[in-house]
């Protein structure tokens, strides 16, 4: 932070009001943004933290449809369970309020219209596909058909979820209504059209210029959509659910998802601070952040600041935008629609009053530069090894012990009775300290966590190697040094875990009286007490003579029975959906390719031969270099199936090849034939093996 702001306003991606909260969005967004402003907060900074549900676009109008009611019935009901997960959760928001409120719909009405007064959008007649049976302009998700990039036959009009590109409804090949399942007519309507264009070369400058600091992955993506050139994108759609588009003859038509809802950031603080909130959002001493998962960085890029640019009236761009990659589940892509997906409410049913361990996992394994992967087994080791090994194994041994030889009273100490090692320890936690602070101003949440947890094994060890239970008979006054070190560690880590683990900070906090305490070197924090992050590394925040509470445990091992029964939920799902595709795929297969005579097919030598050596091939996921026996030679082939099979897998294995391939190098390898391969239920690519074993060379015809 280079400028000294008055205020922080942080947003966090509004969740579609379509479905519940799972851990992927909690990793990706929402654990993030509550540290960050809990950081800020300790810091005793003006914060505000503002999200809501986003309730308008196409898919809540499908799950409607789906489930026979209203779109204002499926969001009132996914509004409320989420808000409750959220605040169950911990996460702080200021506001969560929801983008079907009145004073949404005013907010981004008169957004609209004073874009729309002064000239700031295009008004374009276009031809766009129509259900004609079922009256209707099909928008986005309302069309399907083929992916013209990876062959998906269940691509969307806008984006193909299968390769993740963005479409548009004119690429899809053998388009059809979601709504008939029909062939689309074109029919001509109206729109308008932010011109994106026009804001390219500010863009650049702000973004590609200006703000080389943020996250790669981010400056990354809003760089290749600058470069790729910008054009003008639609900010009305058809339909009938959404924020009608204020213009008189504008009937049927409502605002772009995408457009309403990140005014909802802006009408959310209004409806909190009605008679404040334009400080917020129209002062340069405010410094706004927003918090997203990668699929929204081009909507907070360079959309939201070109609607913000183009308002003017001193609305101020985000400085930074530090959005995710996605997190994965047991290796799998999280996806509502298989129920591959944890699910907020049903984890914090489930482990009632272990908001912190989730919490914890989530941040330490959080996908800040890549994707990542959360798996039970990992969950279950954070917990016992670190939280309940470190941390709180540690915090417990400094409070019994304390009990124990001093009745529960803080002991002191004087200067001269410090050794080598205790000072060691003092000079060590600054240290910490500085790397947590500077992780945390940095948007590095993972590291910053490692730091905290680098405080409670640097005051573990210490007591460990101290060893007061062998001294105190000999030594009491030694003993007094070591425990009032470690209840300053024990003060410090509630602190320092506060922004991450809120709850056991605050259970840490009562037993240690610390949130009570007055502080003496800045008294007019009383509220808090001595809970402030600018006291982290002091050695005085327990008093010689306080008395400490009962001590608690702050975490509890995790059994492997626990983890058992979430993974068995995991595998039945795994099951009921590799049914659905097979079924699926068995009433679908492939179209069938032209026709070919005998004579093509007797040009393809195809045959038997067996895996040798198998070997990955150096910096590529992809490729494995396989040496075979064909019965007639022994050849390499390189083949792109380390996706699927480890070189150990393929070690021995029977495979058919077409041995007569033209040679071609792949990664400066001389890759000599094709192995046979057709995709499983699942979709994932398997080679064919003989029934029995046979001959190497055997021709197969
Ligand atoms: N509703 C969340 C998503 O893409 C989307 C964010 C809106 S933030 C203004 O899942
Ligand atoms: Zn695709």
């Amino acid at each position: 932070m280079e400028k000294n702001y008055k205020r922080h306003l942080i947003t966090a991606a509004l969740p579609y009001a379509n479905g519940s909260v799972h851990i992927g969005h909690l990793a990706g967004v929402y654990v993030p943004a509550d540290i960050y402003v809990r950081f800020l907060r300790l810091k005793g900074e003006d914060v505000l933290f503002i999200c809501g549900s986003d309730e308008h676009g196409v898919p809540i109008t499908f799950k409607a449809k789906d489930l026979g009611c209203s779109p204002q019935e499926i969001v009132d009901k996914y509004h409320a369970i989420i808000k409750d997960s959220f605040n169950r959760f911990g996460i702080s928001f200021s506001i969560y309020s929801r983008t079907s409120s009145k004073i949404h719909a005013e907010t981004a009405s008169e957004f609209f219209k004073k874009l729309y007064d002064e000239g700031k959008f295009i008004e374009r007649e276009s031809e766009q596909f129509y259900d004609p049976s079922a009256q209707v302009f099909l928008a986005d998700r309302y069309i399907m058909g083929t992916c013209p990039k990876c062959g998906n036959d269940k691509a969307y009009g806008d984006q193909c979820e299968k390769c993740g590109s963005t479409l548009s409804p004119e690429e899809l090949i053998d388009p059809h209504s979601r709504l008939s399942g029909e062939k689309p007519v074109k029919k001509m309507t109206r729109h308008w059209y932010l011109p994106l264009d026009k804001y390219e070369g500010w863009l650049k400058e702000w973004i590609i210029d200006g703000h080389k600091e943020w996250k790669t992955n981010v400056y990354g993506q809003c760089k290749s959509w600058i470069d790729g050139g910008l054009k003008p994108r639609a900010v009305t759609r058809d339909l009938d659910w959404g924020v009608p588009v204020p213009l008189e003859d504008a009937k049927g038509k409502v605002l772009y998802v995408w457009f309403d809802a990140p005014i909802g950031y802006i009408s959310n603080t209004r409806e909190l601070l009605p008679d404040d909130w334009e400080k917020w959002w129209k002062s340069p001493d405010t410094r706004m952040i927003h918090f997203i998962g990668k699929d929204n960085i081009v909507f907070h890029c360079i959309v939201f600041p070109s609607m913000l640019k183009a308002y003017g009236d001193g609305y101020i761009l985000p400085e930074n935008v530090p959005a995710n990659e996605f997190l994965n589940l047991e290796g799998d892509k999280i996806s509502t629609s298989r129920n591959w997906a944890i699910w907020l409410e049903e984890y914090l049913d489930q482990f009632p009053g272990q908001q912190d361990v989730m919490r914890y996992v989530l941040c330490a394994n959080a996908p800040e530069t890549k994707d990542n992967d959360f798996t039970w087994k990992d969950f279950q080791a954070r917990n016992n090894s670190e939280l309940v090994a470190i941390y709180g194994n540690f915090v417990n041994r400094a409070l019994v012990l304390t009990n124990k030889y001093f009745e529960g009273v803080v002991p002191g100490y004087a200067e001269e009775d410090l050794t080598p090692e205790d000072r060691k320890l003092m000079e060590t936690v600054p240290e910490i300290v500085a790397n947590l602070n500077n992780c945390l101003e940095h948007f590095k949440f993972r590291d910053a966590i490692k730091e905290a947890m680098n405080l409670a094994r640097l005051g573990n060890k210490y007591l460990t190697e101290t060893e007061p239970w062998k001294v105190f008979k000999t030594d009491p006054k030694r003993v007094a040094v070591i425990l009032n070190l470690c209840l300053q560690i024990c003060a410090n880590l509630s602190i320092a875990f506060e922004p991450f683990c809120p709850f056991s900070s605050k259970k840490l906090q009562a037993m240690l009286s610390l949130a009570q305490k007055k502080d003496e070197v800045c008294p007019q924090s009383v509220p808090e007490g001595l809970v402030k992050w600018e006291n982290l590394g002091r050695w005085d925040l327990m008093k010689e003579g306080d008395r400490i509470g009962t001590p608690e445990l702050l975490f509890s091992k995790i059994e492997d029975e626990t983890i058992q029964a979430q993974t068995d939920r995991l595998a039945r799902i795994k099951k009921e959906n590799e049914e659905k595709a097979a079924a699926e795929a068995a009433s679908h297969p492939e179209p069938l390719a032209p026709e070919c005579t005998i004579d093509d097919f007797a040009k393809m030598d195809i045959r038997t031969a067996t895996v040798l050596q198998a070997e990955a091939v150096p910096k590529t996921d992809k490729l494995l270099k396989l040496t075979i026996d064909t019965g007639v030679d022994q050849r390499v082939i390189v083949s792109g199936i380390a996706e699927y099979y480890t070189p150990e897998d393929m070690l021995g294995k029977q495979i058919c090849i077409l041995a007569n391939l033209k040679p071609r190098k792949i990664r400066g390898i001389e890759s000599n034939g094709m192995i046979l391969m057709a995709k499983d239920v699942t979709g994932k690519m398997r080679f064919i093996t003989p029934q029995e074993v046979m001959p190497n060379g055997a021709k197969i015809g």
